[in-house]
């Protein structure tokens, strides 16, 4: 079984990583992790603490001479912010804790709910974990499931769909296309592919920041190469479409997810929804939409798997909204912390490691996890089964 644990305050010392159960003999260095912790930095409408910090990985142990062991990998991201706060947030004494202690918590964010929970009166106890700088670990992490699924010809994609109320032309992305998108997606300001949406995009992004304000927005994230047979109906917790979904949730501020064209298909009638089912002798099973998002009965089949995730504007505004000071109970304003004004095109990149991790785990749950070589050698065999059998050929 394939799992994976952060731990690591916003402004603490660093984040760390610990994955479990990924195959020896897979080639990996923290230039390709920093590569990816660099994409999740990027984004128009980050706050300023991404001009402090430039993330970069120190692999700790689980990889030996550029390639994994089949033990725990570990791995650690310095927060170079911890200078600054050192005397707030230490591990030990801090001279300094009673300077950043909040009581007027943020709707939206954690500083109330978690305060409840943990008893907790100073919320900085709550905000500095809940914070999306948990997320650079899981980019890092993500990085690693990213390797495995290329051993099996598995890519993974992402782009920006909205931001606030401006929409992009939609371009599905396929193997026809994939690198160009990439290429696309990867030079944009906000991750979007449709340049004349880029630009509203930026605009309101510049209008919110100007009003105090924050933005959401939705992205989809997309794997292509997936195999036929990942994932199950067997038991509820083996669909794969319910454990991506739970992944992409998973995210600090996503409050929707849609696996394929979920919202949309329950506007119309089901022969507008299903994929029709298609064989001919060259190119063997095949359809001509994937509106499933590659899964059916809780199983990838075949097609490009593909899910959008929606995130809410973050929670803190440099306009603050009303809230209660828990000290006296005082109707006041919500506590202002350097914040984004967007961070969907970062989101993204987090989707991008959640939906790698959930189909990492479920390759290795079909194929094995002890050696990477031995995990491709059945694969190899599935493939054939698959051309044998099911007159597959799009593996
Ligand atoms: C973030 C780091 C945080 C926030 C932001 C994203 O750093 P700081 O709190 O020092 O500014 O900027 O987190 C949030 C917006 C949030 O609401 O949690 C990061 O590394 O992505």
């Amino acid at each position: 079984m394939l799992r994976f644990l952060t731990s690591g305050e916003s402004h603490g010392r660093g984040l760390i990583g610990i994955i479990e159960g990924m195959p020896a003999g897979i080639k990996i260095d923290e230039q390709d992790v920093n590569q990816e912790l660099q994409r999740r930095q990027k984004g128009y409408g980050r706050g300023g603490r991404m001009s402090i910090e430039s993330d970069q990985v120190e692999i700790f142990a689980g990889v030996r001479n550029g390639i994994t062991l089949g033990s725990p990998i570990s791995f650690l991201i310095n927060n170079r912010d911890f200078a600054n706060w050192q005397d707030i947030m230490g591990a030990g004494e801090c001279s300094r804790a009673d300077q950043r202690i909040i009581n007027r918590p943020r709707p939206g964010h954690a500083d109330l709910s978690g305060a409840i929970k943990y008893n907790q009166t100073d919320m900085r106890n709550i905000l500095e974990r809940a914070s999306a700088r948990e997320t650079a670990a899981r980019v890092a992490a993500g990085t690693f499931f990213k390797k495995l699924l290329e051993g099996f010809n598995i890519y993974i994609y992402s782009q920006v769909i909205s931001i606030g109320n401006v929409r992009a032309i939609y371009t599905e992305v396929n193997p026809g296309n994939i690198n160009q998108i990439r290429e696309a997606i990867e030079v944009s300001q906000v991750r979007c592919c449709d340049s004349a949406a880029e630009k509203e995009m930026v605009e309101l992004i510049d209008m919110a920041r100007a009003n105090g304000e924050s933005l959401g927005g939705s992205f989809e994230v997309g794997a292509i190469g997936v195999p036929p047979g990942l994932g199950s109906y067997v038991s509820w917790d083996r669909r794969l479409d319910s454990q991506i979904a739970g992944l992409m949730m998973s995210i600090p501020a996503i409050k929707a997810v849609e696996i394929g064209a979920g919202i949309n298909n329950t506007t119309v009638p089901g022969s507008m929804v299903h994929d029709e089912i298609f064989y001919d002798v060259k190119q063997g099973i095949y359809r001509k939409t994937n509106r499933a998002g590659g899964i059916e009965g809780g199983i990838s089949n075949g097609e490009t798997v593909w899910t959008r995730g929606y995130m809410k504007p973050i929670p803190t505004l440099y306009k603050p909204l009303t809230s209660v000071n828990t000290l006296d109970w005082e109707e006041e304003t919500a506590v202002i912390e350097r914040s984004d004004i967007c961070a969907v095109p970062a989101a993204a990149v987090v989707g991008e490691a959640m939906l790698a991790y959930g189909l990492a785990g479920a390759i290795v749950e079909k194929f094995g996890s002890d050696t990477f070589s031995q995990m491709q050698e059945a694969y190899t065999c599935y493939r054939d089964y698959m051309k044998k059998v099911w007159k597959w050929e799009k593996i």
